[in-house]
Protein backbone atom coordinates (compact mmCIF):
# COMPACT_ATOMS: atom_id res chain seq x y z
CA UNK A 1 0.00 0.00 0.00
CA UNK A 2 0.99 3.19 -0.95
CA UNK A 3 1.95 5.31 1.90
CA UNK A 4 0.53 8.91 0.45
CA UNK A 5 -2.70 7.09 0.51
CA UNK A 6 -3.43 5.37 4.17
CA UNK A 7 -6.19 1.88 4.17
CA UNK A 8 -9.67 3.36 4.69
CA UNK A 9 -12.78 1.02 6.39
CA UNK A 10 -15.54 0.02 4.56
CA UNK A 11 -18.34 -0.22 6.71
CA UNK A 12 -18.69 -4.43 7.10
CA UNK A 13 -14.72 -3.31 8.61
CA UNK A 14 -12.77 -5.24 5.37
CA UNK A 15 -9.95 -2.49 4.23
CA UNK A 16 -10.81 -0.81 0.80
CA UNK A 17 -7.63 -0.65 -1.35
CA UNK A 18 -7.56 1.24 -4.48
CA UNK A 19 -5.41 -0.72 -6.49
CA UNK A 20 -6.00 -3.80 -7.90
CA UNK A 21 -5.43 -6.97 -6.62
CA UNK A 22 -5.59 -10.60 -7.37
CA UNK A 23 -8.01 -12.72 -5.76
CA UNK A 24 -5.20 -13.87 -2.84
CA UNK A 25 -5.16 -9.95 -1.97
CA UNK A 26 -1.90 -9.99 -4.26
CA UNK A 27 -0.94 -6.54 -6.17
CA UNK A 28 -1.36 -6.83 -9.68
CA UNK A 29 1.52 -5.68 -12.12
CA UNK A 30 -1.16 -4.63 -15.42
CA UNK A 31 -5.18 -4.47 -15.72
CA UNK A 32 -4.04 -4.46 -19.40
CA UNK A 33 -1.22 -6.22 -20.62
CA UNK A 34 -0.30 -9.91 -20.61
CA UNK A 35 3.18 -11.18 -19.28
CA UNK A 36 4.89 -11.87 -22.55
CA UNK A 37 8.77 -12.83 -24.16
CA UNK A 38 8.77 -9.07 -25.20
CA UNK A 39 6.15 -7.13 -26.68
CA UNK A 40 5.22 -9.33 -29.60
CA UNK A 41 6.17 -12.57 -27.99
CA UNK A 42 4.16 -15.84 -26.69
CA UNK A 43 2.22 -15.59 -23.37
CA UNK A 44 3.64 -17.26 -20.55
CA UNK A 45 2.16 -19.55 -18.10
CA UNK A 46 3.59 -17.83 -14.99
CA UNK A 47 0.95 -14.75 -15.97
CA UNK A 48 -1.06 -16.74 -13.15
CA UNK A 49 -3.36 -13.26 -12.68
CA UNK A 50 -4.29 -13.69 -16.34
CA UNK A 51 -5.30 -17.37 -16.02
CA UNK A 52 -6.89 -16.69 -12.66
CA UNK A 53 -8.99 -13.70 -14.75
CA UNK A 54 -10.14 -16.49 -17.52
CA UNK A 55 -11.01 -19.07 -15.06
CA UNK A 56 -13.49 -17.31 -12.80
CA UNK A 57 -15.09 -15.13 -16.03
CA UNK A 58 -15.51 -19.19 -17.28
CA UNK A 59 -17.05 -20.54 -13.91
CA UNK A 60 -19.06 -16.88 -13.19
CA UNK A 61 -22.39 -18.72 -14.05
CA UNK A 62 -24.38 -20.84 -12.23
CA UNK A 63 -27.07 -22.89 -13.49
CA UNK A 64 -30.05 -20.67 -14.17
CA UNK A 65 -33.07 -21.87 -12.42
CA UNK A 66 -34.99 -24.26 -15.01
CA UNK A 67 -38.60 -22.29 -14.13
CA UNK A 68 -38.74 -18.77 -12.90
CA UNK A 69 -35.02 -17.40 -14.77
CA UNK A 70 -35.78 -14.35 -14.95
CA UNK A 71 -36.51 -12.31 -11.97
CA UNK A 72 -35.99 -9.37 -8.89
CA UNK A 73 -35.89 -8.64 -5.73
CA UNK A 74 -35.19 -6.79 -2.65
CA UNK A 75 -35.31 -6.94 0.99
CA UNK A 76 -37.55 -5.34 3.51
CA UNK A 77 -40.03 -6.03 6.65
CA UNK A 78 -42.95 -7.74 7.69
CA UNK A 79 -44.72 -6.48 10.38
CA UNK A 80 -48.56 -7.85 11.74
CA UNK A 81 -51.07 -5.38 11.75
CA UNK A 82 -53.92 -7.95 12.76
CA UNK A 83 -54.35 -10.49 15.76
CA UNK A 84 -54.71 -13.90 13.95
CA UNK A 85 -52.89 -15.74 16.93
CA UNK A 86 -56.27 -17.41 17.89
CA UNK A 87 -55.29 -19.38 14.29
CA UNK A 88 -51.46 -19.68 14.53
CA UNK A 89 -48.79 -19.54 16.91
CA UNK A 90 -45.95 -18.87 14.39
CA UNK A 91 -44.14 -16.79 15.90
CA UNK A 92 -43.98 -14.16 12.83
CA UNK A 93 -47.30 -13.71 13.26
CA UNK A 94 -48.28 -13.08 17.26
CA UNK A 95 -49.41 -9.57 17.75
CA UNK A 96 -46.85 -6.66 17.57
CA UNK A 97 -44.44 -8.99 15.91
CA UNK A 98 -41.68 -7.50 13.18
CA UNK A 99 -39.31 -9.19 10.77
CA UNK A 100 -36.82 -8.79 8.23
CA UNK A 101 -37.96 -10.36 4.62
CA UNK A 102 -36.21 -10.79 1.03
CA UNK A 103 -38.51 -11.07 -1.87
CA UNK A 104 -38.14 -12.27 -5.45
CA UNK A 105 -40.40 -11.95 -8.32
CA UNK A 106 -40.45 -13.55 -11.28
CA UNK A 107 -41.87 -14.71 -15.01
CA UNK A 108 -42.22 -18.44 -15.60
CA UNK A 109 -40.71 -19.92 -18.39
CA UNK A 110 -38.30 -17.66 -20.55
CA UNK A 111 -34.61 -17.51 -19.59
CA UNK A 112 -32.73 -14.91 -17.86
CA UNK A 113 -32.16 -12.22 -20.41
CA UNK A 114 -35.81 -12.76 -21.49
CA UNK A 115 -38.35 -10.15 -21.86
CA UNK A 116 -40.16 -9.00 -18.12
CA UNK A 117 -43.11 -8.37 -20.26
CA UNK A 118 -44.24 -11.78 -21.47
CA UNK A 119 -47.47 -13.38 -21.16
CA UNK A 120 -46.68 -15.67 -18.18
CA UNK A 121 -47.73 -16.06 -14.27
CA UNK A 122 -45.12 -14.17 -12.12
CA UNK A 123 -43.67 -16.05 -9.69
CA UNK A 124 -44.11 -14.23 -5.68
CA UNK A 125 -41.66 -16.18 -3.36
CA UNK A 126 -40.78 -14.65 0.20
CA UNK A 127 -38.54 -15.69 2.99
CA UNK A 128 -39.00 -14.68 6.31
CA UNK A 129 -36.40 -14.28 8.60
CA UNK A 130 -38.38 -15.13 12.01
CA UNK A 131 -36.68 -16.11 15.63
CA UNK A 132 -37.51 -20.08 14.37
CA UNK A 133 -35.97 -20.10 11.51
CA UNK A 134 -36.71 -18.84 7.54
CA UNK A 135 -40.56 -19.32 6.66
CA UNK A 136 -40.31 -19.31 3.05
CA UNK A 137 -43.95 -18.62 0.67
CA UNK A 138 -43.36 -19.51 -2.28
CA UNK A 139 -46.25 -18.45 -4.34
CA UNK A 140 -47.31 -16.90 -7.82
CA UNK A 141 -49.54 -14.07 -8.61
CA UNK A 142 -52.14 -16.53 -9.36
CA UNK A 143 -54.18 -18.02 -6.51
CA UNK A 144 -54.27 -21.33 -8.68
CA UNK A 145 -51.94 -23.17 -10.89
CA UNK A 146 -52.55 -25.74 -14.70
CA UNK A 147 -52.39 -28.77 -12.96
CA UNK A 148 -52.87 -30.68 -9.31
CA UNK A 149 -50.88 -33.51 -9.51
CA UNK A 150 -46.84 -32.55 -9.50
CA UNK A 151 -46.42 -36.18 -11.86
CA UNK A 152 -47.50 -33.62 -14.52
CA UNK A 153 -45.84 -30.67 -13.53
CA UNK A 154 -42.50 -31.44 -15.37
CA UNK A 155 -44.47 -32.53 -18.91
CA UNK A 156 -46.91 -29.27 -18.38
CA UNK A 157 -43.56 -26.99 -18.14
CA UNK A 158 -41.57 -28.84 -21.01
CA UNK A 159 -44.59 -27.97 -23.37
CA UNK A 160 -44.01 -24.60 -22.60
CA UNK A 161 -40.89 -24.57 -22.53
CA UNK A 162 -38.26 -25.17 -25.96
CA UNK A 163 -38.57 -27.40 -28.81
CA UNK A 164 -35.18 -29.95 -28.94
CA UNK A 165 -35.60 -30.52 -31.73
CA UNK A 166 -35.28 -26.56 -33.34
CA UNK A 167 -34.76 -24.69 -30.16
CA UNK A 168 -38.40 -22.97 -30.33
CA UNK A 169 -40.62 -22.13 -28.01
CA UNK A 170 -44.31 -23.61 -29.83
CA UNK A 171 -47.80 -22.69 -28.98
CA UNK A 172 -48.93 -25.88 -30.72
CA UNK A 173 -46.85 -28.03 -28.06
CA UNK A 174 -49.01 -25.14 -25.60
CA UNK A 175 -52.30 -25.61 -26.45
CA UNK A 176 -51.94 -29.52 -27.14
CA UNK A 177 -51.41 -29.71 -23.47
CA UNK A 178 -53.52 -27.41 -22.41
CA UNK A 179 -56.42 -28.79 -24.13
CA UNK A 180 -55.31 -32.36 -23.21
CA UNK A 181 -55.38 -31.21 -19.59
CA UNK A 182 -59.02 -29.77 -18.72
CA UNK A 183 -57.70 -29.11 -15.42
CA UNK A 184 -55.70 -26.12 -16.53
CA UNK A 185 -58.88 -24.01 -17.82
CA UNK A 186 -59.20 -21.85 -14.88
CA UNK A 187 -55.32 -21.01 -15.03
CA UNK A 188 -54.93 -20.57 -18.64
CA UNK A 189 -58.05 -18.14 -18.68
CA UNK A 190 -56.35 -16.29 -15.70
CA UNK A 191 -52.83 -16.40 -17.85
CA UNK A 192 -54.76 -14.85 -21.29
CA UNK A 193 -56.45 -12.74 -19.39
CA UNK A 194 -55.53 -9.06 -18.00
CA UNK A 195 -53.76 -10.09 -15.13
CA UNK A 196 -50.96 -12.38 -17.66
CA UNK A 197 -49.90 -9.41 -18.13
CA UNK A 198 -48.62 -7.14 -14.87
CA UNK A 199 -47.88 -3.75 -15.68
CA UNK A 200 -44.93 -4.14 -13.37
CA UNK A 201 -43.82 -6.76 -10.17
CA UNK A 202 -45.15 -3.46 -8.00
CA UNK A 203 -48.59 -3.64 -9.23
CA UNK A 204 -49.24 -7.60 -8.79
CA UNK A 205 -51.21 -9.68 -5.94
CA UNK A 206 -48.70 -12.39 -4.75
CA UNK A 207 -50.84 -15.85 -3.51
CA UNK A 208 -49.51 -18.72 -1.42
CA UNK A 209 -52.12 -20.76 -4.39
CA UNK A 210 -51.75 -23.53 -1.87
CA UNK A 211 -53.60 -24.86 1.08
CA UNK A 212 -51.71 -24.53 4.31
CA UNK A 213 -51.87 -25.73 7.36
CA UNK A 214 -52.49 -23.10 10.54
CA UNK A 215 -52.13 -24.39 14.51
CA UNK A 216 -52.63 -22.39 17.19
CA UNK A 217 -51.27 -22.03 21.23
CA UNK A 218 -54.11 -24.63 22.20
CA UNK A 219 -53.39 -27.33 19.46
CA UNK A 220 -56.28 -26.40 17.17
CA UNK A 221 -55.95 -26.87 13.28
CA UNK A 222 -56.99 -24.28 10.53
CA UNK A 223 -56.62 -24.87 6.59
CA UNK A 224 -55.60 -21.16 5.34
CA UNK A 225 -54.60 -19.86 1.62
CA UNK A 226 -52.94 -16.67 2.00
CA UNK A 227 -53.35 -13.33 -0.56
CA UNK A 228 -50.81 -10.69 -0.78
CA UNK A 229 -52.36 -7.62 -1.88
CA UNK A 230 -50.55 -4.70 -3.70
CA UNK A 231 -51.00 -1.54 -1.99
CA UNK A 232 -49.75 0.08 -5.09
CA UNK A 233 -53.28 -1.08 -6.95
CA UNK A 234 -53.73 -3.95 -9.43
CA UNK A 235 -52.18 -2.47 -13.07
CA UNK A 236 -52.13 -4.88 -16.45
CA UNK A 237 -50.55 -4.19 -19.65
CA UNK A 238 -52.38 -4.73 -22.61
CA UNK A 239 -50.69 -7.20 -25.34
CA UNK A 240 -49.82 -4.37 -27.87
CA UNK A 241 -48.40 -2.46 -25.30
CA UNK A 242 -46.36 -5.74 -23.92
CA UNK A 243 -44.85 -6.54 -27.07
CA UNK A 244 -43.87 -2.90 -27.54
CA UNK A 245 -41.96 -2.65 -24.26
CA UNK A 246 -40.46 -6.30 -25.09
CA UNK A 247 -38.71 -4.49 -27.89
CA UNK A 248 -37.63 -1.09 -25.90
CA UNK A 249 -37.13 -2.42 -22.86
CA UNK A 250 -37.04 -6.13 -21.89
CA UNK A 251 -35.57 -5.49 -18.10
CA UNK A 252 -38.65 -3.06 -17.86
CA UNK A 253 -40.30 -4.80 -14.58
CA UNK A 254 -36.59 -5.10 -12.91
CA UNK A 255 -35.94 -1.24 -13.54
CA UNK A 256 -39.40 -0.53 -12.25
CA UNK A 257 -38.52 -2.24 -8.85
CA UNK A 258 -35.33 -1.33 -8.59
CA UNK A 259 -35.63 2.41 -9.03
CA UNK A 260 -38.58 2.77 -7.41
CA UNK A 261 -37.25 1.48 -3.96
CA UNK A 262 -34.12 3.52 -4.96
CA UNK A 263 -35.90 6.45 -5.03
CA UNK A 264 -37.61 6.00 -1.64
CA UNK A 265 -40.80 4.81 -3.41
CA UNK A 266 -40.84 1.62 -1.43
CA UNK A 267 -44.13 -0.90 -2.04
CA UNK A 268 -46.10 -3.12 -0.41
CA UNK A 269 -48.57 -5.57 0.39
CA UNK A 270 -51.15 -6.52 2.65
CA UNK A 271 -51.09 -10.18 3.63
CA UNK A 272 -54.56 -11.60 4.27
CA UNK A 273 -55.62 -15.08 4.91
CA UNK A 274 -58.83 -17.25 3.98
CA UNK A 275 -59.45 -19.27 7.25
CA UNK A 276 -61.53 -22.59 6.59
CA UNK A 277 -62.22 -24.36 10.33
CA UNK A 278 -60.06 -28.05 9.84
CA UNK A 279 -63.42 -30.23 9.81
CA UNK A 280 -65.27 -28.09 7.23
CA UNK A 281 -62.46 -29.93 4.32
CA UNK A 282 -63.91 -33.35 3.72
CA UNK A 283 -67.31 -32.05 3.39
CA UNK A 284 -66.55 -28.64 1.83
CA UNK A 285 -68.49 -28.43 -2.02
CA UNK A 286 -64.81 -28.21 -3.57
CA UNK A 287 -61.73 -30.10 -2.86
CA UNK A 288 -60.14 -27.43 -0.80
CA UNK A 289 -56.74 -29.29 -1.73
CA UNK A 290 -57.35 -28.90 -5.04
CA UNK A 291 -54.87 -26.30 -6.96
CA UNK A 292 -56.69 -25.04 -9.49
CA UNK A 293 -59.68 -24.28 -7.41
CA UNK A 294 -60.41 -21.18 -5.49
CA UNK A 295 -62.47 -20.58 -2.28
CA UNK A 296 -65.08 -17.99 -2.99
CA UNK A 297 -64.71 -15.22 -0.38
CA UNK A 298 -68.47 -15.36 0.63
CA UNK A 299 -67.55 -18.94 1.86
CA UNK A 300 -64.39 -18.08 3.37
CA UNK A 301 -63.98 -14.24 3.68
CA UNK A 302 -60.15 -12.34 3.63
CA UNK A 303 -58.58 -11.78 7.39
CA UNK A 304 -55.78 -9.23 7.69
CA UNK A 305 -52.43 -10.14 9.09
CA UNK A 306 -49.89 -7.67 7.90
CA UNK A 307 -48.24 -5.46 5.96
CA UNK A 308 -44.81 -6.36 4.21
CA UNK A 309 -43.06 -3.33 2.65
CA UNK A 310 -39.71 -3.66 0.40
CA UNK A 311 -37.21 -0.76 1.02
CA UNK A 312 -33.56 -2.19 0.84
CA UNK A 313 -32.62 -3.13 -2.86
CA UNK A 314 -29.43 -6.10 -2.92
CA UNK A 315 -26.01 -4.53 -2.85
CA UNK A 316 -24.87 -7.28 -5.46
CA UNK A 317 -27.66 -8.90 -7.48
CA UNK A 318 -25.64 -12.09 -8.18
CA UNK A 319 -25.08 -12.69 -4.52
CA UNK A 320 -28.57 -11.54 -3.46
CA UNK A 321 -31.00 -12.30 -5.83
CA UNK A 322 -29.36 -15.20 -8.33
CA UNK A 323 -28.18 -16.93 -5.16
CA UNK A 324 -31.31 -16.85 -3.39
CA UNK A 325 -32.73 -20.04 -2.52
CA UNK A 326 -36.77 -20.70 -1.71
CA UNK A 327 -38.28 -24.24 -0.30
CA UNK A 328 -41.71 -24.48 0.32
CA UNK A 329 -40.68 -27.30 2.69
CA UNK A 330 -38.80 -24.24 5.18
CA UNK A 331 -42.14 -23.91 7.51
CA UNK A 332 -42.02 -23.05 10.72
CA UNK A 333 -43.29 -24.18 14.05
CA UNK A 334 -47.41 -23.10 13.58
CA UNK A 335 -47.45 -23.69 10.27
CA UNK A 336 -47.58 -27.13 8.18
CA UNK A 337 -48.58 -28.33 4.88
CA UNK A 338 -52.16 -29.56 3.72
CA UNK A 339 -52.67 -32.76 1.79
CA UNK A 340 -52.29 -30.50 -1.97
CA UNK A 341 -50.45 -32.95 -3.61
CA UNK A 342 -48.01 -30.43 -5.63
CA UNK A 343 -47.56 -28.95 -2.55
CA UNK A 344 -46.28 -32.17 -1.21
CA UNK A 345 -44.15 -32.77 -4.02
CA UNK A 346 -42.48 -29.11 -3.94
CA UNK A 347 -41.21 -29.54 -0.68
CA UNK A 348 -39.04 -32.03 -2.12
CA UNK A 349 -38.01 -29.94 -5.05
CA UNK A 350 -36.68 -26.96 -4.27
CA UNK A 351 -33.79 -27.60 -1.69
CA UNK A 352 -32.84 -30.80 -4.54
CA UNK A 353 -32.54 -27.91 -7.50
CA UNK A 354 -30.80 -25.69 -4.55
CA UNK A 355 -28.30 -28.68 -4.23
CA UNK A 356 -27.44 -29.14 -7.85
CA UNK A 357 -27.52 -24.88 -9.03
CA UNK A 358 -25.66 -23.63 -5.92
CA UNK A 359 -24.35 -26.76 -4.27
CA UNK A 360 -24.93 -28.38 -0.72
CA UNK A 361 -24.59 -25.46 1.48
CA UNK A 362 -26.29 -23.10 0.07
CA UNK A 363 -28.15 -22.43 3.48
CA UNK A 364 -24.90 -20.89 4.30
CA UNK A 365 -25.08 -17.95 1.62
CA UNK A 366 -26.26 -14.20 2.47
CA UNK A 367 -29.77 -14.94 1.00
CA UNK A 368 -30.81 -17.73 2.41
CA UNK A 369 -28.83 -17.76 6.00
CA UNK A 370 -31.18 -17.78 9.09
CA UNK A 371 -30.68 -14.89 11.11
CA UNK A 372 -31.52 -16.62 13.83
CA UNK A 373 -29.72 -18.56 16.20
CA UNK A 374 -28.60 -22.27 14.54
CA UNK A 375 -27.38 -25.15 15.87
CA UNK A 376 -27.81 -27.93 12.76
CA UNK A 377 -25.73 -31.10 12.79
CA UNK A 378 -25.02 -30.42 9.43
CA UNK A 379 -20.89 -30.11 8.43
CA UNK A 380 -18.78 -30.20 5.52
CA UNK A 381 -19.69 -30.78 2.02
CA UNK A 382 -18.02 -28.26 -1.22
CA UNK A 383 -17.97 -24.74 -0.59
CA UNK A 384 -18.91 -25.17 3.40
CA UNK A 385 -17.11 -21.60 5.42
CA UNK A 386 -18.91 -22.01 8.59
CA UNK A 387 -17.52 -23.99 11.47
CA UNK A 388 -20.28 -27.27 12.83
CA UNK A 389 -22.22 -26.39 15.52
CA UNK A 390 -20.28 -29.23 17.79
CA UNK A 391 -16.62 -30.94 17.72
CA UNK A 392 -18.95 -34.15 18.64
CA UNK A 393 -21.12 -34.56 15.50
CA UNK A 394 -24.20 -36.31 16.27
CA UNK A 395 -26.91 -36.81 18.69
CA UNK A 396 -27.13 -37.46 20.78
CA UNK A 397 -23.95 -36.38 22.43
CA UNK A 398 -22.96 -36.01 26.38
CA UNK A 399 -20.55 -33.22 25.19
CA UNK A 400 -22.96 -30.49 25.12
CA UNK A 401 -24.14 -30.78 21.75
CA UNK A 402 -27.55 -29.22 20.97
CA UNK A 403 -30.78 -31.32 21.80
CA UNK A 404 -34.34 -31.27 20.02
CA UNK A 405 -36.83 -29.50 22.35
CA UNK A 406 -39.50 -31.72 22.52
CA UNK A 407 -41.65 -30.03 24.87
CA UNK A 408 -41.48 -26.33 22.92
CA UNK A 409 -41.31 -27.94 18.88
CA UNK A 410 -42.12 -31.98 19.18
CA UNK A 411 -45.75 -31.95 17.62
CA UNK A 412 -45.00 -31.75 14.00
CA UNK A 413 -48.43 -29.79 11.84
CA UNK A 414 -49.99 -32.77 10.01
CA UNK A 415 -53.18 -34.75 9.63
CA UNK A 416 -54.39 -38.19 9.98
CA UNK A 417 -53.93 -40.18 6.91
CA UNK A 418 -54.83 -43.78 6.32
CA UNK A 419 -55.65 -46.23 3.30
CA UNK A 420 -54.50 -48.51 0.43
CA UNK A 421 -51.33 -47.14 -1.80
CA UNK A 422 -52.69 -45.96 -5.59
CA UNK A 423 -52.39 -44.07 -8.06
CA UNK A 424 -55.56 -42.42 -8.40
CA UNK A 425 -57.21 -38.64 -9.19
CA UNK A 426 -58.17 -36.56 -5.42
CA UNK A 427 -62.14 -38.29 -4.26
CA UNK A 428 -64.50 -35.97 -6.01
CA UNK A 429 -66.43 -33.38 -3.94
CA UNK A 430 -69.93 -32.53 -5.17
CA UNK A 431 -69.03 -29.52 -7.47
CA UNK A 432 -66.19 -30.54 -8.25
CA UNK A 433 -65.24 -29.83 -12.29
CA UNK A 434 -63.11 -28.50 -14.15
CA UNK A 435 -64.63 -25.38 -16.08
CA UNK A 436 -67.04 -24.25 -13.28
CA UNK A 437 -64.55 -22.08 -11.66
CA UNK A 438 -63.23 -20.55 -15.04
CA UNK A 439 -66.80 -19.79 -16.54
CA UNK A 440 -67.68 -18.05 -13.28
CA UNK A 441 -64.22 -16.14 -13.82
CA UNK A 442 -65.35 -14.96 -17.47
CA UNK A 443 -69.55 -14.53 -16.54
CA UNK A 444 -69.06 -12.66 -13.42
CA UNK A 445 -65.55 -11.04 -12.39
CA UNK A 446 -64.25 -10.11 -15.92
CA UNK A 447 -66.34 -7.08 -17.26
CA UNK A 448 -67.54 -6.81 -20.96
CA UNK A 449 -64.16 -4.79 -22.46
CA UNK A 450 -61.89 -7.35 -19.81
CA UNK A 451 -63.55 -10.01 -22.01
CA UNK A 452 -62.93 -8.62 -25.10
CA UNK A 453 -59.41 -8.66 -24.37
CA UNK A 454 -59.52 -12.00 -23.00
CA UNK A 455 -61.34 -13.00 -26.49
CA UNK A 456 -58.52 -11.23 -28.64
CA UNK A 457 -55.49 -12.81 -26.65
CA UNK A 458 -56.49 -16.14 -26.82
CA UNK A 459 -57.73 -15.85 -30.66
CA UNK A 460 -54.28 -14.19 -31.03
CA UNK A 461 -52.14 -16.69 -29.57
CA UNK A 462 -54.16 -20.03 -31.35
CA UNK A 463 -53.74 -18.18 -34.60
CA UNK A 464 -49.94 -18.15 -33.58
CA UNK A 465 -48.70 -21.79 -35.04
CA UNK A 466 -51.57 -24.17 -33.63
CA UNK A 467 -52.59 -27.04 -36.48
CA UNK A 468 -56.02 -28.03 -37.30
CA UNK A 469 -56.73 -31.03 -34.55
CA UNK A 470 -55.28 -28.94 -31.81
CA UNK A 471 -57.32 -25.61 -32.82
CA UNK A 472 -60.29 -27.53 -33.12
CA UNK A 473 -60.09 -29.06 -29.39
CA UNK A 474 -59.05 -25.32 -28.24
CA UNK A 475 -62.31 -24.25 -29.21
CA UNK A 476 -64.23 -26.94 -27.30
CA UNK A 477 -62.00 -25.76 -24.45
CA UNK A 478 -63.20 -22.27 -24.50
CA UNK A 479 -66.68 -23.94 -25.39
CA UNK A 480 -66.92 -25.94 -22.34
CA UNK A 481 -65.72 -23.00 -20.10
CA UNK A 482 -68.29 -20.31 -21.28
CA UNK A 483 -69.73 -21.09 -25.10
CA UNK A 484 -70.18 -17.83 -25.70
CA UNK A 485 -66.62 -17.23 -25.32
CA UNK A 486 -65.75 -20.19 -27.58
CA UNK A 487 -68.30 -19.11 -30.26
CA UNK A 488 -66.57 -15.52 -30.13
CA UNK A 489 -63.03 -17.33 -30.36
CA UNK A 490 -64.01 -19.37 -33.04
CA UNK A 491 -65.24 -16.51 -35.02
CA UNK A 492 -62.10 -14.17 -34.17
CA UNK A 493 -59.69 -17.34 -35.26
CA UNK A 494 -61.77 -18.23 -38.32
CA UNK A 495 -61.45 -14.36 -39.60
CA UNK A 496 -57.79 -14.70 -40.31
FE1 LIG B 1 -42.06 -24.00 -8.61
N1 LIG B 1 -40.11 -24.49 -8.95
N2 LIG B 1 -42.58 -25.93 -8.92
N3 LIG B 1 -44.03 -23.52 -8.38
N4 LIG B 1 -41.57 -22.09 -8.28
C1 LIG B 1 -39.08 -23.63 -8.91
O1 LIG B 1 -37.06 -24.01 -7.78
C2 LIG B 1 -41.72 -26.99 -8.92
C3 LIG B 1 -45.09 -24.37 -8.47
C4 LIG B 1 -42.39 -21.09 -7.87
O2 LIG B 1 -37.75 -16.91 -6.95
C5 LIG B 1 -37.74 -24.31 -8.98
O3 LIG B 1 -35.36 -22.71 -7.06
C6 LIG B 1 -42.45 -28.23 -8.92
C7 LIG B 1 -46.29 -23.75 -7.98
C8 LIG B 1 -41.66 -19.86 -7.73
O4 LIG B 1 -36.27 -18.49 -6.68
C9 LIG B 1 -38.11 -25.80 -9.04
C10 LIG B 1 -43.79 -27.88 -8.94
C11 LIG B 1 -45.92 -22.49 -7.59
C12 LIG B 1 -40.34 -20.19 -8.06
C13 LIG B 1 -39.62 -25.76 -8.98
C14 LIG B 1 -43.85 -26.43 -8.94
C15 LIG B 1 -44.51 -22.36 -7.86
C16 LIG B 1 -40.32 -21.59 -8.39
C17 LIG B 1 -36.83 -23.81 -10.07
C18 LIG B 1 -45.00 -28.75 -9.00
C19 LIG B 1 -46.80 -21.37 -7.03
C20 LIG B 1 -39.16 -19.25 -8.10
C21 LIG B 1 -35.74 -23.07 -9.37
C22 LIG B 1 -45.10 -29.83 -8.06
C23 LIG B 1 -47.61 -21.75 -5.91
C24 LIG B 1 -38.51 -19.13 -6.76
C25 LIG B 1 -36.00 -23.20 -7.96
C26 LIG B 1 -37.41 -18.09 -6.79
C27 LIG B 1 -39.17 -22.30 -8.74
C28 LIG B 1 -40.35 -26.88 -8.94
C29 LIG B 1 -45.09 -25.71 -9.03
C30 LIG B 1 -43.81 -21.15 -7.60
C31 LIG B 1 -37.55 -26.57 -10.16
C32 LIG B 1 -41.84 -29.62 -8.92
C33 LIG B 1 -47.66 -24.40 -7.89
C34 LIG B 1 -42.19 -18.51 -7.32
O5 LIG B 1 -37.60 -26.52 -7.97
Amino acid sequence: MDEATPPQLLTDGRTLVTHTTNNAGIPVESDEHSLTIGADGPILLQDHYLIEKMAQFNRERVPERVVHAKGSGAYGIFEVTNDVSQFTKAALFQPGARCEMLARFSTVAGEQGSPDSWRDPRGFALKFYTEHGNYDLVGNNTPIFFVRDPQKFQDFIRSQKRRPDNGLRDHDMQWDFWTLSPESAHMVTWLMGDRGIPRDYRHMNGYSSHTYLWVNGGGERFWVKYHLKTDQGIEFLTQAEADELAGQDPDAHRRDLFEAIDSGNAPSWTMNVQVMPFEDAPGYRFNPFDLTKVWPHGDYPLIEVGRMTLNQNPEDYFIHIEQAAFEPSSLVPGIGPSPDKMLLGRLFSYPDTHRYRIGPNYTQLPPNRPRSPLASYAKDGPMRYEPAATARPYAPNSYGGPEADVRSFGDPAGWAAAGEMVREAYTLHSEDDDWGQAGTMVRTVLDDAARERLVSNIAGHLKDGVSAPVLERAVQYWRSVDQDLGDRIAKQVDGG
